[in-house]
């Protein structure tokens, strides 16, 4: 592994390392092009891969095996191409979404070959335009992606030149690769990157919340959370974590961080020293401000207000962002001009439809229980779409704590059993539909809870699981609800006129 230690630059000499790449989505693609770039020998290994990447990669001679071949079936190794193991790679680049118990990676855990994610090369790219940007690192359960977008808008706001990445979609390696540069990267890191991530330095970092996700890929509770609070370690000036919930805090405390770095809370609540938080209808600052006895004023619950609907954690967000934005300089005023122009992405409570008493919710983002609770929380009487894969999570306890709530349930998914028990043993009394037939399953889905909502309900999708066992993806979920809604409202309509 010492020898790794020499590649800490873009500019070392990269020709002579000999890298695995594996998989080829959004990072194994940005992992080889900047390979590409840098020189280095490279051997790219993926299951499944677009044509057209493939083609780009012929371009840059960079070689590849993909497909049937991938799987390496009859090698000397089951389970790892013969050709990777002819290559005799010093690292290998995963991605993300390869699980760990997976033979390559077993193999190369075996073989003494250091595992990297696109967020180790980065690391060690971050000269390239000179000075490296301050790297803000943001993870939890929920609303990475929203506070990590609130970030990037406040650092905007205050002048930096700042890019959000990472999990979000936009792979780091392209953000290293701006040209001229960048003052600073919010990173989004899922727990999947956390996992392969080695050293790195973040100026702040937060974990925004804890709860059950993603159990059968970390092998359970405890080894998710210790993942997650892997991004502070060395942090540098500020580790912020969630008053209202202690475990983050926890995992602040385990951290080793740079002398001089401090914990700073955000909180729903009245904030205490070195926390940012609310008082009445206002955000505020007792963190970064010379006398913390005092509090800054940062904006009003109103600002807020025009982003949607106002909910805990979007409030949550606002606090955990202000947080990070002020641990690097932004001003009060900068950071109200970034949320008073904030526009929230799609399919997170997103009212799609209100007609004859009824709204209509897409929040298929929520991909769950953490979340789907958060949304069940800001409604009163509800029909919920929900199902979908579960990820090895327990839907009951969020059955039984919102089971006054609902109005009647529709379950969709491949995996619908469990959901199916849940509401029969902690929601008795609620009707449960399920769309039967696999293939429409969103106009059934529409219309089983069309017809159960009644004026002052709330039809919400939010399915407290991942949507690839019957969808694109959680976009695509989304994106059918709107559909479908739109569809039978107007069938509805027309009933009604021929009535
Ligand atoms: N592959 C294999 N074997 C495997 C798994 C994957 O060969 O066992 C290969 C396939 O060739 C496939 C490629 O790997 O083409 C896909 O890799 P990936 O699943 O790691 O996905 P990427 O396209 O690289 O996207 C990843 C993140 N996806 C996952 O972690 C599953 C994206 O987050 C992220 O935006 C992107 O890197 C850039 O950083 C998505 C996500 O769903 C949005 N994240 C999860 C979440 O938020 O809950 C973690």
């Amino acid at each position: 592994m010492g020898s790794l230690d020499s590649y800490n630059s873009w500019h070392s000499n990269w020709r002579e390392l000999r890298v695995g790449v594996i998989g080829l989505g959004v990072t194994g693609f940005s992992v080889a092009d900047t390979l590409a770039e840098l020189g280095a020998q490279q051997l790219v290994v993926a299951e499944r891969a677009e044509a057209d990447l493939l083609d780009i990669l012929n371009v840059l001679g960079v070689q590849h095996v993909t497909g049937e071949a991938a799987k390496g079936i009859g090698s000397s190794i089951s389970g790892v191409p013969q050709e990777l193991i002819d290559f005799a790679p010093q690292v290998i680049v995963t991605s993300p979404g390869v699980r760990p118990d997976s033979p390559l990676i077993q193999w190369a855990q075996d073989n003494d070959i250091a595992v990297w994610v696109d967020i180790d090369l980065a690391w060690r790219l971050r000269d390239k335009n000179g000075a490296p940007a301050a790297w803000i690192c943001i993870t939890g359960t929920n609303g990475k992606t929203t506070t990590t977008q609130l970030t990037e808008a406040m650092l905007l706001a205050g002048g930096l030149r700042a890019m959000a990445c990472g999990n979000i979609g936009t792979p780091i390696l392209d953000a290293i690769r701006v040209p001229d540069g960048l003052d600073a990267l919010v990173v989004e890191l899922s727990s999947f990157q956390l996992h392969y991530l080695g050293e790195i330095s973040p100026v702040s970092s937060a974990v925004l919340n804890l709860a059950d996700d993603h159990l059968d890929w970390h092998g359970g509770f405890e080894a998710y959370s210790a993942t997650k609070g892997k991004v502070y370690e060395q942090t540098k000036i500020a580790c912020v974590y969630n008053v209202q919930d202690s475990a983050t805090e926890s995992l602040v405390e385990n951290a080793d961080v740079v002398e001089g770095a401090r914990a700073i809370g955000f909180t729903l609540g009245v904030p205490g020293r070195s926390m940012v938080g609310y008082v009445e209808e206002f955000l505020v600052d007792r963190a970064f401000i010379d006398d913390r006895s005092q509090a800054v004023e940062i904006a009003e619950v109103s600002d807020i207000e025009q982003i949607g609907v106002v909910t805990p954690h979007l409030m949550a967000n606002e606090a955990a962002a202000t947080a990070l934005a002020r641990s690097v300089g932004v001003q009060p005023e900068e950071i109200k001009a970034a949320i008073r122009g904030f526009k929230l992405d799609g399919h997170r409570i997103e009212l799609v439809a209100e007609s004859a008493g009824v709204r209509w919710i897409d929040d298929s983002k929520a991909t769950n229980p953490h979340a789907t609770a958060a949304s069940l929380a800001s409604f009163d009487s509800v029909v919920w779409i929900v199902g979908g894969l579960l990820k090895g999570v327990d839907v009951s306890p969020l059955v039984e704590r919102f089971a006054k709530k609902l109005r009647a349930a529709v379950v969709i998914g491949v995996d619908r059993q469990p959901v199916l028990d849940a509401l029969a043993a902690k929601a008795p009394g609620v009707s449960v539909f399920q769309v039967q037939q696999a293939d429409n399953v969103m106009a059934q889905a529409v219309a089983l809870a069309g017809s159960a909502a009644l004026p002052g309900d709330t039809v919400l999708l939010a399915p407290a699981a991942a949507s690839m066992d019957q969808f694109k993806d959680y976009a695509d979920r989304g994106d059918q609800f709107a559909g479908a809604v739109k569809i039978w409202l107007e069938d509805g309509e027309a009933n009604n006129g021929n009535a």
